[in-house]
Order: structure tokens, then C-alpha cells, then sequence
């Protein structure tokens, strides 16, 4: 029996009579009705993100002609945003809450020390030479590593190489700015810290103890090499023949959480011809190709990842990853919002 309470079909805005609607527009006022099924759709969220490819083949002579165009002083971070046209190209975002860019570091150039709300991280995707120096520690950029750069803490990069240096930066950006929290410092260039702290988190299973306390740092740990990742991933696919999903999560080692505070990163190792399935689930993630390739199944769409491609898939879309090899593992970087989602209770799986 039809519900008297119930219709589908909600009054529109042009139902209303024109003085009515001036009246509430003269006094800061909105129906909700008329907008109530597009805040509230049935079932699953509207998603502006969109499937997206970044070929790295595609982007990478753009970036190096930005060297020629732009110096280091004119850009402060010499940077091809990935722009998802599903937001717009100008709100710089690869979903609603990731930022995504292809930063390009020549030799001998600097980076100028700044600090910002915003987190970042930085999947460095060729050559070699650069640093970044977050909060005092000394991070050396090689391919595949992970290098965080928290909220709050200075940072700048420089380059003592020779050739270009490119990076992959992830940063939650887009929803910091949403909260209208974002916002930069300048500062000059910052003491590196005596010792190798990172040294100190090396090894799985044990940290450092200091005078029978734990560290009370935040962030014990910036940097995550690719040579410990990969190496976890091949004996975690070496352990356990019948695992599905090898993947690890990049964590504080201090407490077991995620890395940083709002979005996850992750390593995933495909094996020999292996196709793997991942469920829907509410976050938007990022696919970036480290070594190898992969075939990425989304939303209707079929994207061949070669290595250091990139590409962003919607929240909610159950996704199919193809080892492009029947003889060698593929190895993805991830990223995605499941720390933030958790943290505002809104996490799924479907
Ligand atoms: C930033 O500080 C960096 O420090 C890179 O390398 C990209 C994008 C938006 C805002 C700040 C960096 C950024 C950024």
C-alpha cells in the first residue's frame, strides 16, 4: 500500500510562487525540499571523481619542459597538478579530499623551507640525488620511497645530483581547504638534526626505548624506503601461497596507526598474472604503478597502468587489478581516504 506520508517526487523550486522564493532569498532563506534528494541520494553518494588516467609517458615531457619555462624561484614547487576534469581541472583535486601532483626537481636547485596545514607525502618516481629535509631529518629520494611531511612541520627539498628528480606528491589538500584550515608559513632554511633517526625504525617489531620511555614524537617516522616495502611484500607473498591481497599498510610504528591523519597509504604487490578483486568501499583511491603495470577495472573502464602511471578511481566503485606480467610481480602504490572516513564513522564496505 502506497505510504500517505511518502513521495518520491518532492516539491521543486518552481512549484513556489516568485514573490515567496525573493521573500526567503531577501532573508538568507532556502527550502530544503527542492535540494533534499541531491545532498541526500538514495543509496549511494553522487561522486563528482571520475576514473581518471595520468600516463606517466604523457606527463613527464611537460614537467621536464616546465624546467625550461619556469625556474625553481618563479615556482617555489615546480608542479603538474593531476586534476580531476570530474571536480574541474581549476579546484586541483583528484577526489574530494586528494590533491595529486608531479613535482620536478633539477640539479642544484632549491626548494625553499615552508611549513603548512595540509599533509603531505611524496612517492618519489625517478632519478636520484634529491633530499627533503622534514622537520630537521635528512631524507634521501629514491625511486619507490615514502617520505612524509606532516601538518606543521618544515620542509624544503634540494638536489645534489645530477638529472632531473620527479616525484608523485599526495596531500589532503582539497579538504583542509574545504574546512578552511589551509594555510602556509615561510621560514628560512632549517638546521638538519645530528643522527639518522629513521635508522632507529628499521626493523619491524621493535622501537627504540630512551631512558625506559617510548618516543613522544607524533611522527617517529618520514621516511619509508621502497627497498623494506617491497622486500615485506615479497615474503608476506612468499609466506602465504594462498593470499589473495599482499598488501601492506604504511604505519607509525609508535602506535600502529595510519601514517598520517587523513589519508592511507599503502604498497600492493600483484603477482605473476594475478587478478585481483577489491570490494566497493566509501573511499576514493589512487593507483600509482612502481614497478610494472597493471590493467585497473572501474566504473565501466579499463585503463592500462604502465609503470609510474597514476590514476584516481570514486569512492563506493569495486575495482579489478590485472598484472599486466605472467612472469614478473607488479608493484602499486595506494592511497585513499579510509583514515579519514573511519575517523568520521562513514566508512564502508559493500
Ligand atoms: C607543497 O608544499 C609541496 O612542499 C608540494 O613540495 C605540493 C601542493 C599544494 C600545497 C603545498 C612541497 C604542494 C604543496
Amino acid at each position: 500500500m502506497q505510504d500517505p506520508h511518502r513521495t518520491e517526487a518532492l516539491g521543486r523550486l518552481e512549484d513556489l510562487p516568485q514573490d515567496y522564493r525573493d521573500a526567503l532569498t531577501a532573508q538568507n532563506l532556502v527550502p530544503l525540499w527542492p535540494s533534499l534528494r541531491g545532498v541526500l541520494p538514495p543509496h549511494i553518494p553522487a561522486r563528482k571523481t571520475q576514473v581518471t588516467h595520468w600516463p606517466y609517458a604523457g606527463l613527464r615531457p611537460l614537467l621536464l619542459q616546465a624546467g625550461e619555462l619556469t625556474p625553481i624561484e618563479k615556482a617555489e614547487r615546480r608542479v603538474l597538478v593531476l586534476a580531476n576534469p570530474g571536480h574541474g581541472l581549476e579546484k586541483m583535486q583528484a577526489s574530494a579530499a586528494m590533491y595529486l601532483g608531479m613535482q620536478l626537481l633539477l640539479p642544484g636547485e632549491l626548494a625553499p623551507a615552508h611549513r603548512h596545514t595540509p599533509n603531505a607525502v611524496r612517492m618519489v618516481v625517478e632519478g636520484e640525488g634529491a633530499w627533503t629535509l622534514v622537520g630537521g631529518q635528512k631524507c634521501p629520494m629514491a625511486r619507490g620511497d615514502l617520505i612524509l611531511t606532516p601538518t606543521g612541520l618544515w620542509h624544503e627539498h634540494g638536489h645534489d645530483g645530477s638529472g632531473p628528480v620527479i616525484w608523485l606528491d599526495v596531500l589532503d589538500l582539497p579538504l583542509v581547504y574545504y574546512t578552511e584550515t589551509s594555510y602556509h608559513v615561510n621560514g628560512p632554511s632549517q638546521p638538519e638534526q645530528p643522527g639518522n633517526a629513521a635508522q632507529a625504525y628499521a626493523r619491524g617489531g621493535v622501537v627504540p626505548t630512551t631512558v625506559y620511555q617510548r618516543s613522544g614524537q607524533r611522527y617517529p617516522m618520514l621516511r619509508y624506503p621502497w627497498a623494506d616495502a617491497r622486500a615485506a611484500l615479497l615474503s608476506l607473498a612468499h609466506s602465504e601461497p594462498g593470499r589473495d591481497c599482499v598488501q601492506v599498510t604504511y604505519i607509525n610504528p609508535e602506535t600502529g596507526e595510519d601514517a598520517e591523519n587523513i589519508l592511507g597509504f599503502y604498497a600492493l604487490m600483484l603477482r605473476p598474472g594475478q587478478t585481483l578483486a577489491l570490494p566497493a568501499r566509501s573511499p576514493a583511491q589512487v593507483f600509482h604503478a612502481i614497478e610494472g603495470g597493471a590493467d585497473v577495472e572501474a566504473d565501466g573502464h579499463t585503463l592500462t597502468l604502465a609503470e609510474a602511471d597514476t590514476c584516481a578511481v570514486p569512492g563506493y566503485t569495486p575495482v579489478v587489478l590485472k598484472n599486466r606480467s605472467a612472469t614478473e610481480p607488479a608493484f602499486l602504490f595506494m592511497a585513499d581516504e579510509a583514515p579519514l572516513h573511519r575517523k568520521l564513522g562513514v566508512y564502508e564496505v559493500r
